[in-house]
C-alpha cells in the first residue's frame, strides 16, 4: 500500500451456520461486487482484501458441546481462526472490516480487536446497529442460533466458556455495549439485558429523539473514557424496505437517511477502529439492492460526505 494512505483491511467471513437461513456466506463476494473497495480506494485509503477466512482444522473437541448452540463445533472452529486473524490485522494498523457472514462472526472479530486494544490499554467499546439485542445465551435460547448469541458472549456471559479454547476471552463488558435499533427481542433475553449496565437504543428512543442526539451520546461516552470504537453493524438494522437481503427482518427499521446520519455523525468522531457488515444474505436479496446499501454507508462511515459541512455536537447536545 502507498505510504502515508490510512489502511484498510477487508476480510471475508462466509460464516451461515449461525444463523436460521443459509445464504450469508455469499455475503463477502456480494460486498465486493457492490464495490466495497472501490468506494473506500476512492475516499483516499489503501484497501488491501485479504481474501476469505480460510478454515484451520477444527481443535480436537475440548469438552462436550453445549445444548442449544447449534453447530457449536464448526462455529468455535471459525471463531478461533477469526479471532487470532481480526487480532494480527488491528496489530497491523490497519481498520479491519469483517464481511460477514451471520452476526455470530463477532465473537471472533470483536474478541479480537479487544485483544490488541486491551494490549494498549485502550477501552473498546461496541456499538450494536441490529434489529436483535442478540443478547441470547444456551440457557435463554428459543432458537439455538448463535448468531443470536455473539452480544452476550462478548460482554462475558456464560455458557460458551470453551469457544475460544487456549485463546485468550476479552469481554468488553455490558458497559461498554450500545445496543442501537433494537426492536425485536425475546422474553429471556429482555429479562437478561435488563439485569446488566447495558445502554439501549432501541426504535421507539430513536422515534422519540433522533439518531443525531443518540449516537452523540454513545461518541461523548467513548471520548469520555479516551476509548476506541467497534461498529458491528447487522444490515437487519435497516427497515426490510430499504434492507429486504436479510435471514431475519422486522418491520419499523431505520430509514435509508437515519442509517447514513449515524455513518456520517461516526465518521466526524474519528473513533472507529474497526468495524463488522453482518447478515447480508444475497440469497434474498433484490438485484443486489441491499449490498449496494451496506457499500454505500460504509462509506459514509468513512469520510463520503454530502456538504462536507460539520455540525458541532454542541450545536444539538443542551450544555450540562
Ligand atoms: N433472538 C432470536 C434468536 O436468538 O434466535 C433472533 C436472533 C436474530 C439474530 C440476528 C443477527 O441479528
Ligand atoms: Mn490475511
Ligand atoms: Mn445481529
Ligand atoms: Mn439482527
Amino acid at each position: 500500500s502507498e505510504p502515508n494512505k490510512p489502511l484498510i483491511a477487508l476480510l471475508g467471513v462466509p460464516i451461515e451456520i449461525g444463523a436460521s437461513q443459509r445464504g450469508t456466506l455469499m455475503g463477502p463476494d456480494a460486498l465486493r461486487t457492490a464495490g466495497i473497495g472501490r468506494v473506500l480506494d476512492q475516499l483516499g485509503f489503501a484497501v488491501e482484501d485479504h481474501g476469505d477466512l480460510e478454515m484451520t482444522a477444527v481443535a480436537p473437541s475440548d469438552g462436550p458441546a453445549p445444548a442449544n448452540a447449534k453447530f457449536y463445533d464448526d462455529i468455535k472452529a471459525w471463531i478461533r481462526a477469526l479471532s487470532e486473524h481480526a487480532f494480527l490485522l488491528a496489530r497491523s494498523g490497519a481498520v479491519p472490516i469483517f464481511m460477514g457472514g451471520d452476526h455470530s462472526l463477532s465473537m471472533g472479530s470483536v474478541n479480537g480487536v479487544a485483544r490488541y486494544w486491551q494490549e494498549l490499554n485502550r477501552p473498546l467499546f461496541v456499538l450494536w446497529l441490529d434489529a436483535h439485542a442478540d443478547y441470547n445465551t444456551p440457557d435463554t435460547t428459543e432458537t439455538g442460533n448463535m448468531h443470536g448469541m455473539s452480544a452476550a458472549f462478548l460482554c462475558g456471559e456464560p455458557g460458551l466458556d470453551h469457544l475460544l479454547g487456549d485463546q485468550p476471552r476479552v469481554s468488553i463488558g455490558p458497559d461498554r455495549l450500545d445496543l442501537f435499533g433494537i426492536r425485536s427481542i425475546d422474553p429471556l433475553e429482555k429479562k437478561l439485558v435488563g439485569e446488566r449496565p447495558i445502554a439501549v437504543a432501541d426504535m421507539r428512543a430513536i422515534d422519540e429523539f433522533g439518531v443525531g442526539v443518540l449516537i452523540r451520546r454513545v461518541i461523548e461516552k467513548v471520548k469520555a473514557h479516551n476509548g476506541v470504537l467497534h461498529v458491528s453493524f447487522d444490515v437487519d438494522f435497516l427497515d426490510p424496505a430499504v434492507a429486504p437481503g436479510v435471514g431475519t427482518t422486522v418491520p419499523g427499521g431505520a430509514t435509508y437517511r437515519e442509517a447514513h446520519l449515524v455513518m456520517e455523525l461516526l465518521h466526524d468522531c474519528g473513533l472507529v477502529r474497526s468495524v463488522d457488515i453482518v447478515e447480508l444474505n444475497p440469497f434474498l436479496d433484490e438485484r443486489g439492492r441491499t449490498a449496494r446499501v451496506a457499500v454505500e454507508l460504509v462509506g459514509s462511515l468513512f469520510g463520503m460526505q454530502i456538504t462536507d459541512r460539520r455540525t458541532p455536537s454542541n450545536a444539538v447536545l443542551p450544555d450540562d
